[in-house]
């Protein structure tokens, strides 16, 4: 009998069970989705313990069966509300405003798809109302061990052509972190944070231009495969989902 109670215990250290872990807390929005919400809001989510992080989820009910779920909002403009020039702990840690525009953080991204699959599609709309998307059968991003690199493959077009997949396998630079390929300061040259190369296809944390400005080369939030370097979206989302 002691033998059983002292096996049952030790049973969840060898299957390696987080049992400090309450497993009705929402990991990110699939989760929240399956729990019943399917009113596209702000959750909290915990991708990683205890601490509380707040999200936008766009929860597509009646969709296409590929479309149903829960989609985690990660990063987003649409009105230039948010000041996007930011130092490193800034984008390690997350900013902005759920609401409205906002980044959900590496660290997070990192806690979130460190040991789940996801993809990820990205939204964009021009100053005349036109729309565009592309889609990643796969996402994730590494530990800032690793410079938080992107991985990210499997394209599906959706009309805006791919912009990142040339971005794939590159780590984060903000202005003050120069991880990139190129001998300048990406994030200093291009006034934005990413996982720039040498530099850039896409620029979704550039500045908000309000349309086409050529005065600055690239600076903008730009999408290169869609419309040239002069031209900001008006609106961008990258939001991921959980694949089952
Ligand atoms: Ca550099």
């Amino acid at each position: 009998m002691e033998m059983m109670v002292f096996l049952a215990a030790l049973l969840p250290v060898l299957l390696g069970c987080d049992c400090g872990h309450d497993v009705d807390k929402p990991v990110d929005c699939s989760d929240v989705y399956k729990s019943g919400e399917n009113v596209s809001g702000i959750y909290s989510i915990y991708p990683a313990g205890d601490v509380p992080v707040w999200v936008y989820c766009q929860m597509i009910s009646d969709g296409k069966d590929e479309d149903k779920g829960g989609w985690m909002v990660i990063q987003r403009r649409m009105d230039g509300s948010v000041n996007f020039y930011r130092p490193w702990n800034q984008y390690r840690r997350g900013f902005g405003n759920v609401e409205r525009e906002y980044w959900l953080g590496l660290e997070n991204m990192y806690q979130v798809t460190r040991n789940r699959k996801y993809m990820l599609r990205v939204d964009l709309e021009d100053f005349e109302g036109r729309k565009g998307f592309a889609l990643y059968s796969s996402f994730s991003v590494d530990c800032e061990c690793a410079g938080y690199q992107l991985h990210v493959s499997g394209f599906t077009d959706g009309g805006a052509g791919d912009s990142l997949s040339g971005h794939n396998g590159y780590k984060f630079s903000t202005f003050d972190k120069d991880q990139d390929a190129s001998d300048i300061n990406c994030a200093k040259q291009y006034l934005g944070a990413f996982w720039y190369s040498a530099c850039h296809n896409t620029n979704p944390n550039g500045v908000y231009l309000w349309g086409e400005d050529p005065t600055y080369y690239a600076i903008g939030v730009a999408w290169s495969t869609w419309k040239n370097y002069a031209v900001s979206m008006k609106f961008i989302s990258m939001k991921i989902k959980r694949v089952s």
